[in-house]
This record gives C-alpha cells, structure tokens and sequence, in this order.
C-alpha cells in the first residue's frame, strides 16, 4: 500500500491529494503526517483549568501503590479521575452546545417564518407540526396553522432557558427509560441550563467527584440528544419539510468544469435552502452566462450537505476530509460556510486557488475570508449576492482544473416516519415488520453508524468496514453525518446494495421492502431521527420495554469532534451500547474509564467502548446484539435462518 493509499480509501480523495502535492498547497493530510497528537492531551491528563497549570497527571506507566496513586495530582489536588472526568465532560457541554446553539438558531426562524416575516418560507409538514403541538401541550381545535406555529415556536424557544421540570421532548421517550432517568436524576431542565451547569461545574475548585462529574456529564448530554438536536430536526421538518427517500449523487464528481461551483457547508440549513430557490432566479442564469458558464451548479459539503441533499436532491461534494480537497479541484468558485466543522486551513487552501471563502454566520469569522453576514430577514437578497459573487469569480479560474470523475447514486431521507410508511404502508404506517424481522431473525439487529472524520486514520476505512461486517451479518444500518457520505461514496445506500452486501436475511428484508441496507437519516442533529426510530421499534412491542433491550448498538469509529462525544454519552444515557474508534480521551484514569465503560451498563444499561479496529468492533456490537436477543428469548429463531456463505450461494443459485 502506498503511503497515499494509507491516507483514504476513496479514490477522488487520492487524485485531490496528489494535485494538491502537485501543487504545492498544504493540507490536513500533510499536517497529520508532521505533527504528532499531545500524549498527555490524548488520555485526558492535562487540567488547565487554572493559571497554576497547565498540570500534567499522565496515566502510571507501571502498577502503582495507593500511596503514589495519592501523589499523583494536580497543584490544587485535583486527581487524575476529576482531571479526566471534567476534561470529558467539557467535551459534553461543548457537543451539547454547539447542537443547541444551532437549534436556537432553527427556533428563532422557525417563529420568524410562522409570524410571515420570511419571504418565501411557509410549513411545510403540517402533520408533523400538530404532532409537535400535541407534544408539548398547545391547542389545536380550529385554529390557524400559523397560530399554533407561532405557539410551539415559543414553546421551543422556551425549552433553552427552562429553569425547572423536565424537557417536553423526554416524554416521547419509552416509560421504562424516563423511569430509569428519573431514579438517577439525570432528566434535563432547560439545555442551558444544562451547560451552563456542566461549565460550572468543572470549573478549578467545584465538583471534585469524577462520579458525579460524569452523571452530570449524562445529563447534559441529554438535553442535546432529547432537547437541541431533537428541536433542531423536528422544526426543520417542519419548516423545509420531512425528508422522504430522494435520490441523489455523492462525490467530488459532481462538481462541474462548465458551470459555477459554489460549495454550502456547515450546518445550518437556512441560507443552502434559499439558495436552492435563489438558483431558480433568471438574473442568476444570466448572470452565469455572461461570464461564460452554463449555469450555477450547488453542492454541499458536510452536514449542510445532508440537509439538502435529503429534502431537495442536491447533489454532495464530499464529507469533513474532503472540504479542502474540493478547493483543491480549481473548480470551485465560492465556498459558503456557516458554523462547526470548518477547517481554518480553508483560507490558506483558498488562496493556492481562486475560490472565495465566505463565512456568513456572525458567530463564525475567518481571517482571511470574506464575510457576507446572513440573516434570515434579507435571506434573499444575501443569498443572491453570494451567489453573484461566486458567477464573478468564475473567471479568475487558473488553468489548473481538474476534476476527479468519481461519483456515486445515492437514496437518501429516511427519517423514522418514512421507516414507518415504508415498513407498514401509508395507512398502517407502522414498525411492526421491522419488529416481526428482528424477533424471527432475518434481521439481527439494529446499529447506528455515525459521526465524522479523522485525520489520524485512513479516511472513511473504519466506519466502511465496521458497516459492511454489520450488514454482511444481518445487522441493518442507520447513519447519520460524515459517516452516512462514506456509505454513500462506496455505493451502500441504494436498494441493491442489499444484494451485494448484506447477509441473506438482511438482503431479502430490504428487497421485499425495496430499501438499502444502510438507511441514512440525515445531519448530525438528526441523530435524534434514531432516537425516535428505537423508542418507535420499542412501542411496538415484542422487543422489551426499553430502548436498552433492544438488539441494537451504536458505532462513531472516526469520530474528531466534541459533538461526537455529546451523542455518544447521549446513546449511552439512552441505554445504547457504543464504541467509539481512533482514540479515547478518558485513558488517563482507569477509574473514569471503567466508570464509562462497565459500570454505566448498571444505572444506564447502556455502556462506552473503544475499539480502533473496525472488525473487533463490529464483532463487539454483534456479541451486545446477540446477548439482547438472548435476554428476549428470540436467539433460537435467528439460529433458524442463519445461512453461511456456501449456503447463500447455493440458494442464490437455485
Ligand atoms: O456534525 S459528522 S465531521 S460535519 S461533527 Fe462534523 Fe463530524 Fe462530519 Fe456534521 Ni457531525
């Protein structure tokens, strides 16, 4: 394997590097291979929580006795667990806030577009809007659309700043778990309260309890997976509609030589949005042709990417290891970034091109790029102006384009009511199948594969080969982010795909059905679409009575980033075995980590791992599956229609 084969499986991603090397322009690839990650940062150690510090309590090299392990501490005394635990639980609150502070932002449209003050913006999934009216308390008898918009726009808004009680989402969550929630007083208040708690928290001097820390730690998690992220996804359901399966391309193939390429990435899906009406715009076509492309051509990039991508078919130029490399094409005229996930190196990498960066949130600046401030009062006339930048730019290309061929169909925008539909049918939309499959076998189990990218191991290999081992054995999957474009780019998420891929069981589910193996589900926030899939699969009966007897796992084996973290804990809060790949930022104290672990599966029943090899993962998350079908008593039925590969075969033949 050559040493750029060592760095992606994904071919666009090697042409890109290499031009890039050709180049001379820099990446984040250059820089993994030349700057090593801090050991004692890596495990958790570092506390530098006051100015007596940074202080180092890196884990024991050797066996130590009680009295050296006392020793070991910071100036204030902090031990190792607190250091440990506080440095994870920031990673919490951190996750927590970034999914919520975008949630608010959705909120805050959400009651603009209810009120009428955005142009060209009305609701979309009524549906689903008298569904969340009924979710948290508000009348709907015979009034407006608009009224009762315009109430959960506020009860939204109010669930932030919530002083006391419970969130409103938590109710949607099967009794058994709320019960279990309430028994360890980990329900969430208001989501920023949460945080601002959790900062506080471990803050140099205050709660000095790795134990308590990490309960804390549990239950800000949840105030983004059943408070911020699940708001987000449902009001932006609302608002632009509920994704239904669309279909569309991945890759960064589906950047155009002849047109203007303008790249959305981030999160927030307002402005990709009015962009996509804003392209329809003849002043924009003819803008284009002034300057001598045959039109504006949209992509997106990142969770922005499946935003769009899921509701509109707008086709995706690539997930997080790749925002550089789209630049690196020469192709792209204008890149718009929002917030989270933006690499700061994009300004560097733009200037070795053409491409104009243009930062457009006021909470995201880059030195470097241009700012062009969106708000969603002038959403129009600023998107427009973006996008007349970009047809400006098209000119100023250097004769250095290219474009790698690769791209990839895709069927996207399974959010749990289309599951529903799909499974029972429009007029006894249901999970029943799915549960009938699961307790007679065909289906093992249930796995969620989300998260990100990272540098510091072959791009997109982990998540692909942990998911082909998953659906190989009958194991469907769900996912979610930059893990869901992996899928993607190697061709997993369309209905034949379950031929190719899955386990006979699995494969002959999805073609009754016509669905594939790996359904994706959306952005990051959507992580709450898998939430409400399990808590639906549990309403169904038949599979235990919590989302913790389910023979389900969750997996996030190149995960980089603090919300990763915030989902993961909010899994495993939720009752969902999960493992974590590339690093584990708790290995500086054995207790923390056993805490996280082993003994979380005695109060949460849902339990961490951390596994860097994708196939001892996947074997992991298949022994969990199989020990909860043990616990129902349906392991004999799966023993019934396991067939081996021979098997298949000969079956496939017949
Ligand atoms: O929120 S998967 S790299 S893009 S953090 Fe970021 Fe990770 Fe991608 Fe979306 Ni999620």
């Amino acid at each position: 394997m050559s040493d750029l084969e060592k760095k992606s499986i994904d071919p666009a991603t090697i042409k890109m590097l290499k031009k890039a090397e050709a180049d001379g322009c820099e990446t984040i690839f250059d820089r993994a291979d030349s700057m090593r990650p801090c050991p004692i940062g890596a495990e958790g150690s570092c506390c530098k929580q006051c100015a007596m510090g940074p202080c180092r309590v890196p884990a024991p090299k050797k066996k130590e006795t009680a009295v050296e392990k006392v020793r070991r501490m910071g100036l204030c005394g902090a031990t190792a667990e607190t250091i440990s635990a506080r440095n994870f639980a920031r990673m919490v609150a951190a996750g927590t806030s970034a999914h919520s502070d975008h949630a608010r932002g959705v909120t805050e449209v959400f009651l603009s577009a209810a009120k009428g003050e955005i142009e060209g913006f009305r609701i979309q999934d009524e549906q689903k809007l008298y569904q969340l009216a009924m979710d948290f308390g508000v009348e709907i008898g015979n009034r407006s659309i608009r009224e009762i918009a315009i109430d959960v726009g506020h009860k939204a808004l109010a669930e932030f700043g919530r002083q006391e009680g419970e969130l409103l989402f938590i109710k949607r969550a099967p009794l058994k778990r709320q019960e279990i929630w309430r028994s360890l007083g980990v329900i969430p208040r208001g989501i920023d309260r949460e945080v601002v708690e959790l900062m506080h928290r471990t803050h140099m001097g205050v709660d000095q309890d790795y134990r308590d820390l990490l309960v804390a730690a549990a239950r800000c998690s949840l105030a983004d997976g059943w408070g911020g992220s699940m708001i987000s996804t449902e009001l932006q359901d609302v608002l632009f509609g509920t994704p239904v399966p669309t279909l569309g391309q991945i890759n960064l193939g589906v950047l155009k030589k002849d047109e203007v390429n303008v790249v959305v990435h981030g999160h927030e899906p307002l402005l990709p949005e009015i962009l996509v009406q804003v392209l329809q715009d003849p002043e924009i076509e003819k803008a284009a042709q002034q300057v001598g492309a045959k039109g504006v051509n949209l992509a997106g990039m990142c969770c922005s990417a499946n935003e769009i991508l899921m509701r509109h078919g707008i086709p995706v130029a690539g997930n997080f290891l790749q925002q550089e490399l789209a630049i690196v094409t020469g192709a792209v005229d204008a890149m718009v970034v929002d917030v989270q996930c933006e690499m700061q190196s994009l300004a560097q990498v733009a200037r070795c091109y053409h491409t104009k960066l243009i930062t457009t949130s006021p909470k995201a600046k880059i030195e470097g790029a241009m700012h062009i401030e969106f708000t969603e009062h002038h959403a129009y006339d600023v998107a427009k102006k973006i996008l007349m930048e970009a047809i400006q730019n098209f000119k100023n290309r250097k004769p250095n384009v290219e474009i790698p061929s690769e791209l990839t169909d895709t069927v996207v925008g399974f959010s749990h009511e289309t599951i529903n539909y799909l499974l029972g049918g429009i007029f006894r939309a249901s999970y029943r199948p799915l549960n009938d499959n699961i307790i007679n076998g065909r289906i093992r189990g249930i796995a969620g594969v989300v998260g990100c990218n990272n540098a510091r191991v072959t791009h997109d290999d982990p998540n692909l080969t942990l998911i082909k081992e998953l659906i190989r054995n009958d194991v469907i999957v769900l996912t979610t982010g930059c893990s869901a474009m992996t899928c993607g780019k190697a061709g997993l998420l369309t209905p034949e795909a379950a031929k190719q891929y899955a386990g006979a069981g699995l494969a002959s589910v999805c073609e009754t059905v016509g669905i594939p193996p790996v359904l994706h589900m959306g952005a990051c926030v959507d992580n709450s679409r898998i939430l409400m899939a399990a808590t639906a699969v549990v309403k169904d009966g038949g599979l235990g009575d919590d989302i913790s007897d389910l023979p389900a796992a969750g997996a996030a084996l190149e995960w980089m980033s603090e919300k990763a973290i915030a989902i993961g804990q909010y899994f495993v809060a939720s009752g969902v075995f999960t493992v974590f790949g590339v690093t584990w930022p708790t290995t500086g104290s054995e207790e923390v980590t056993k805490l996280l672990f082993e003994e979380f599966e005695n109060t949460f029943r849902g339990k961490w791992a951390f596994e860097p090899d994708p196939l001892k993962a996947a074997k992991l998350m298949i022994e969990h599956i199989d020990k909860k079908r043990k616990a129902l008593g349906i392991d004999k039925a799966r023993e019934r229609v396991l067939f081996d590969m021979a098997k298949r075969r000969e079956l496939e033949a017949a």
